[in-house]
């Protein structure tokens, strides 16, 4: 904090814009890396890994095994395992035979055992394995050297070792110790192989160097995505000339935006997106990772190329040799390294964007449901004071009359940073407060963080002290860190009976004052430790099972909010759905949690990096997700933060949230006409709840998320791949957030060939493949309806979400140019687990061809007693008035009333009446 003020008074003196403001001392550059540095320079002309092709085995149906060697050292086998897998997608392992150590595999992350299938495999010749499998799928493994080929529908598209970077450092004796290799290799005592130290933190490396890297090579791709969590670019940018990508979870303090530098969550999954195909690379790896990316050209006339007669495949693929004269392909070629690990890489064969998203969530399984309230409007801030203050900012609401749906209580809640108690002399009666939120359908959210005060008269502490729950340093003493309650411990939730114990802390009676309007935010789990390397754990202390930090940091964080989010479910007996907040995330933290972009701050600029950084975050799964609304630091002047709540209505978690150093900001608090757009924007937000609530449904069952980069539903436009200005909500919503001061025109590109878009508010109609300017003003959040889209609404205005769950809707129906739309609706009761116990739903499915509009049950296993009804039809893009309309429905028939506006061809039918449960047609003549 002090730091900060320091900071901010610094800037004030010299009045200049805060924006760089990240120590970046304090965090490792590749080059203080030592196997960055390693990796990064390893570059040799030739492969030295060849494949034994003699060793092949087949272990079961889809599972090959072979044995890889390096060449340059004789006595050290790896084994190379292919696993070809349901979906379209390869699994292939590569790990140390007989290491002396064993190497960390990750667990956590899958869904379950990948499931195999059949593989066709031949030897094409002394030097080759193809292997054909899935739908479209195809591999070339190469044996001398090794490289491995990769083909979807017979289209090359990835090459693993092309470059010859596969460098897998096993583990080995120091030299000079008792039994060391004899090969004298001096390259095995490079400076930072044995020990390191940055700034004043040794590591201690106790098993010198393991790290492994690889290229993986995406052929014909111009453009990768993916692993978060950077503040940067959608489509990845070159690393030529900067650092390579990294991840390591890290709280980084004031976050500078368009760099490479690791922030609090990784996930290790990249997509290759063209007009053609999409494909992914997953490596389950959990240590701290470095990332290359190069926008390269590769000449198709080489030896390789020949050799193989791929080039056919990739000219027969451009239709024509004249696009290709030079021989010359795009290619966007990668280099990953991992410090610790096994090679264990997934590739995902598409070849459309929602095959790759159902490949990933076979693996990693999907976002489940949340309930209702938690994807409408949040307010927070560090911190709301008092019992009194809560209450006056759930007044504010009431005398506003904007939504809300929860308040949450940051870290000065607690008696002095023990989470899981209360500061009874500001919040004397918790349950009441509660009791009194839920009155007017609200909730609460208060924050657990992972780091545990060291104090004997603090029951978790003493406890999980007395049990030896802690994490430990390399000597096997409890780590000690610094955090915010001062010197602190850490659970070592690795441990399944630390994490079942912590787990239970959530139970009613164990969280004293939490009843079951209470729900979590899970901060500082990278963790963050203030006094530690890099702001976080040192590598070399130690884990349950005898890990290494090195070996599974980037697991901490989901860990805690898995056994978080365990808790909760328990706490209810399995009824009712939890909400849980995350800073840090890994691979498979969808499954239990939403992620937030942590401690942004307010400037334009980053209310315009939040969209590609979610988008990074959806594409790759974790996909319920939003950024602090206002920023969190600084304060946002009026128009910013009118601007970020108009941009974040549109974004999966809307949560306004604030520093506690900065000014109140409170939606009323910046006069009445600020206080009006607001609330336009978060009812707004309001408005589309059923649409976003079958979106997210939509993510359970099938992996895609809510929030989308033009490219998934507009594949073959290429003027989407780099696009990050404009996003899609579903495949009916288009959004081009304001994200500049003062702006009165904006320039919005259209996608999508013979599409046609209707403005949300004027129904003003613009054609796709067409780059339009559109005036605003402060009202206007340009959103865009695509025709050919039914999207149901509720209208009515209600104090909080959970309200409105029985309120009649809306479909707004837009017309494509062959006059048709479809659309969906999902409803339930918002908050339990009835939906998959007790099939309490219904999935309705809605579409307009031939003058009619009908809607019927998509699922009919589902059954959901409810009074809501169709209380409005609006059609855009009917071409005329209608001389009559009928809805039928069961054998009941009426003619509703119904106005035209010639002007923007819109058609409203009011009442028609029928229950959202039942089947009906309403016909048009
Ligand atoms: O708990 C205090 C804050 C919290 O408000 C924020 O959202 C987190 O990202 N927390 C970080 C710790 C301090 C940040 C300077």
């Amino acid at each position: 904090m002090i730091k900060f003020l320091y900071l901010i008074s610094f800037i004030l003196i010299l009045n200049i814009p805060s924006i760089e403001n990240v120590d970046r001392q304090n965090f490792k550059t590749c080059d203080q890396s030592s196997f960055c540095r390693r990796q990064r320079k390893y570059k040799p002309d030739t492969t030295p890994y060849e494949v034994d092709l003699n060793s092949m085995k087949t272990i079961d149906k889809g599972h090959l095994q072979f044995i890889l060697l390096n060449t340059l050292k004789s006595n050290i086998k790896f084994q190379l395992d292919l696993y070809t897998l349901e979906h379209n997608s390869l699994r292939v392992k590569i790990n140390e035979i007989n290491p002396l150590r064993k190497r960390y595999e990750v667990e956590y992350v899958l869904v379950g055992e990948p499931k195999l299938v059949d593989v066709t495999f031949k030897k094409t010749d002394n030097n080759q394995v193809e292997g054909r499998f899935g739908e479209t799928a195809k591999f070339l493994l190469n044996a001398k050297p090794f490289r491995l080929d990769l083909f979807t529908n017979d289209i090359f598209v990835i090459s693993v070792n092309s470059k010859n970077m596969f460098n897998f450092e096993h583990y080995r004796k120091k030299s000079g110790s008792d039994g060391a290799e004899t090969e004298n290799n001096t390259e095995d005592n490079e400076d930072g192989m044995w020990e390191e130290t940055f700034k004043s933190h040794h590591d201690s490396k106790p098993y010198g160097p393991s790290s492994i890297g690889v290229d993986i090579n995406f052929l014909n791709f111009e453009n990768v995505y993916g692993i978060p969590e950077h503040a940067d670019a959608f489509s990845l940018r070159s690393t030529h000339d900067t650092d390579p990508y990294r991840l390591y979870n890290l709280d980084i303090f004031e976050y500078d935006i368009k760099n490479p530098m690791a922030l609090y969550g990784a996930v290790p999954y990249m997509l290759a997106h063209n007009e053609h195909a999409t494909v992914g690379f997953f490596w389950l790896n959990a240590a701290e990772g470095w990332i290359d990316v190069l926008n390269d050209k590769l000449n198709t006339k080489n030896n390789w190329f020949s050799r193989q007669n791929i080039f056919s495949t990739i000219t027969n693929f451009f239709g024509t040799k004249s696009n290709n004269d030079n021989n010359e392909v795009p290619e966007v070629t990668t280099h990953w390294m991992f410090e610790t690990g096994i090679f264990d890489g997934f590739f995902f064969m598409g070849p459309t964007p929602n095959d790759i998203f159902k490949q990933y969530k076979a693996i990693t399984g999907s976002t489940p449901l949340p309930p209702l309230w938690a994807i409408a409007y949040h307010q927070c801030r560090w911190n709301y004071n008092d019992e009194d203050d809560v209450r006056s900012v759930n007044n504010g609401f009431e005398q506003h009359q904007i939504p809300l749906d929860v308040i949450w209580l940051d870290i000065e809640h607690t008696n002095g940073k023990r989470y899981f108690t209360w500061d009874t002399s500001k919040f004397s009666d918790p349950e009441k407060l509660q009791d009194d939120l839920a009155i007017y359908g609200r909730k609460m959210v208060t924050i657990t963080d992972p780091h545990i005060k060291k104090d004997d008269g603090y029951h978790i502490y003493a406890e999980a002290k007395s049990h030896g729950y802690f994490v430990k340093t390399k000597d096997g003493a409890d780590y000690e860190g610094w955090c915010w309650p001062g010197s602190s411990m850490w659970l070592d939730y690795f441990n399944p009976d630390i994490y079942k114990w912590y787990s239970q802390r959530y139970t009613y009676d164990n969280y004293k004052g939490s009843t079951p309007n209470l729900f979590i935010w899970n901060d500082m789990n990278e963790p963050s430790v203030f006094n530690g390397p890099e702001v976080t754990f040192p590598k070399d202390i130690v884990h349950y099972g005898d890990w290494e930090n090195r070996d599974v940091h980037n697991l901490y964080g989901m860990l805690q909010h898995m056994a978080s989010f365990k808790g909760l479910v328990e706490r209810s007996n399995g009824h009712i759905r939890p909400f849980i907040l995350t800073r840090s995330f890994f691979a498979g933290s969808q499954r239990t949690a939403a992620v937030w972009t942590g401690d942004n701050a307010a400037h334009w600029s980053h209310l315009k990096i939040a969209v590609p950084m979610l988008l990074s975050l959806s594409v790759t799964g974790i996909g319920f997700i939003g950024a602090d609304v206002g920023g969190f630091f600084n304060n946002p002047d009026p128009q910013l933060l009118v601007r970020w709540y108009q941009a974040a209505a549109f974004q999966p978690f809307y949560r306004e949230h604030a520093h506690i150093d900065t000014a109140r900001r409170e939606p009323w608090l910046f006069g009445d006409d600020n206080t009006r757009l607001i609330r336009q924007a978060i009812e707004q937000r309001y408005t589309y709840l059923p649409y976003w609530y079958t979106l997210f449904y939509k993510q359970e069952k099938q992996g895609i998320p809510p929030m989308l980069p033009l490219w998934v539903n507009f594949p073959h436009d290429k003027n989407t791949f780099k696009t990050e200005d404009l996003f899609m909500v579903g495949n009916g919503l288009l959004v081009y957030p304001v994200t500049e001061a003062d702006t009165n025109q904006v320039a919005i590109y259209f996608p999508g060939e013979n599409t046609v878009w209707y403005d949300i508010r004027t129904f003003t109609q613009h054609n796709g493949l067409q780059t339009a300017l559109i005036n605003v003003d402060m009202e206007s959040i340009p959103v865009y309806q695509r025709g050919g889209v039914i999207i149901p609404q509720r209208l009515r205005k209600r104090r909080a979400s959970m309200l409105a769950i029985h309120d009649p809707i809306t479909l707004v129906v837009a017309l494509d140019r062959n006059h048709e739309a479809e659309g969906e609706l999902y409803m339930d009761d918002g908050q339990s687990y009835d939906y998959r116990q007790k099939q309490q739903f219904i999935h309705r499915r809605f579409t307009f061809k031939n003058n009619e509009l009908q809607s019927i049950s998509l699922d009919s296993t589902g059954k959901f007693e409810t009074d809501a009804w169709i209380e409005r039809v609006v059609i855009l893009g009917y071409p005329k008035n209608p001389n009559r309309i009928i809805i039928n429905s069961g054998d009941k028939q009426a003619i509703p009333l119904h106005s035209y506006q010639e002007a923007t061809q819109t058609l409203v039918i009011r009442r028609p009446g029928p229950s959202v449960t039942a089947n009906w047609t309403l016909t048009l003549s």
